[in-house]
């Protein structure tokens, strides 16, 4: 099953689709094909390192995270399939010449887990696809989304020892394989479910000291294995500790703290597409008192706390919240 009849065929489940979101997410794979490439060939062809600016969030940018960024927005520059790009590489969001007419707006982080690009570790790309309220036939804009409700799609790409195009759109989540001889997206994780309580944690503990009281006694009591024994796994990129936790079970943290106040990782182009594929598989997310898919919009760039995998370990995360505030 390729990712294209996958797709598809979804796509006639919904018998009022008129197929944009169907090539939009295989445009979203095509780009994932041509970066999986560069990415394979990144040291050979002078493509490591950083840039020596500084992004809007004042992150020094990866060579990269430019060409993550720049893979994405040519992919759909001239398209009518979205009216507007919002990136973590974007200062603002990049409105698409010809998509006024388009009712989605795409969310993406070209290149999750930056700090291992030079060093041939995992990295991603995450993408959530809004379709935001349009009152008397206004332009879609990320301004009009409500919360990662909003969402009719989101996933991932994740470019490991394989390359893996994991969707929801709302019917379950999928995984495919990316066959490099052909040059397709084959179904490997067909209804992807996540365990409801798993072995692994995942947090940068460097951390746990400027983190809140409830976070801090939750992780010492995962350690100390009172319940169940708890491995940790700290990978640097959030979409492969989310996806351990998808097929293995267990908690990716990111709480806040002294230097990250709201949290590090930003709602709308990695909390939220993550937490859609999480609750699709049976798991959840948090920012520690309310799912994050309920967290409202405010500005493009905006963090949360974030704590997402299996639903027993998110609401424990919640309970220990909730006692010490
Ligand atoms: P990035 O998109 O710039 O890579 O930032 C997000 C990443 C996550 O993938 C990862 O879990 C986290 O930041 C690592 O941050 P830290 O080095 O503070 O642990
Ligand atoms: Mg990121």
């Amino acid at each position: 099953m390729t990712l294209s009849r996958h797709i598809l065929e979804s796509q006639r489940q919904a018998p009022r689709a008129r197929g944009e979101l169907s090539v939009l997410l295989l445009q979203l794979a095509f780009a994932g094909k041509i970066f999986s490439h560069a990415l394979r060939r990144s040291a050979l062809d002078g493509r490591l390192g950083p840039t020596g600016d500084r992004n809007v969030q004042g992150e020094a940018t990866k060579q990269l995270d430019v060409f993550g960024n720049n893979t994405i927005v040519e992919a759909f520059a001239r398209s009518e399939l979205v009216a507007a790009i919002v990136s973590e590489e974007l200062d603002e969001p990049r409105e698409i010449a010809c998509g006024e007419r388009a009712s989605y707006v795409l969310c993406v982080d070209p290149l999750d887990g930056s700090s291992n690009s030079d060093v041939n570790g995992v990295v991603a790309t995450i993408f959530g696809v809004y379709r935001p309220p349009r009152e008397n036939g206004a332009e879609a804009s990320l301004a009009r989304v409500r919360s990662g409700r909003d969402q009719v799609a989101a996933g991932y790409i994740m470019y490991g020892p394989s390359t893996i195009f994991v969707y929801t759109t709302g019917s379950g989540v999928h995984g495919f394989t990316l066959d490099h001889d052909i040059g397709e997206f084959l179904l490997t994780h067909p209804q992807m479910e996540c365990p409801p309580h798993g072995p692994y944690y995942a947090a940068n503990l460097a951390n746990l000291q400027d983190w809140d009281a409830g976070a801090q006694e939750y992780v010492r009591h995962l350690a100390a294995g009172l319940d169940r024994t708890y491995s940790l796994r700290y990978s640097g990129a959030l979409v492969a500790d989310v996806h351990r936790s998808l097929l293995e079970g267990g908690i990716y943290l990111y709480p806040a703290d002294r230097q990250h106040p709201s949290g590090k990782l930003r709602l709308a182009y990695e909390c939220a597409p993550l937490a859609f594929v999480l609750e699709q598989a049976g798991g959840a997310a948090s920012t520690g008192t309310s799912a994050v898919l309920d967290a409202p919009f405010e500005s493009i760039h905006q963090r949360v706390p974030f704590a997402g995998g299996s639903r027993d370990e998110v609401a424990m995360l919640e309970r220990f919240t909730r006692d010490r505030r």
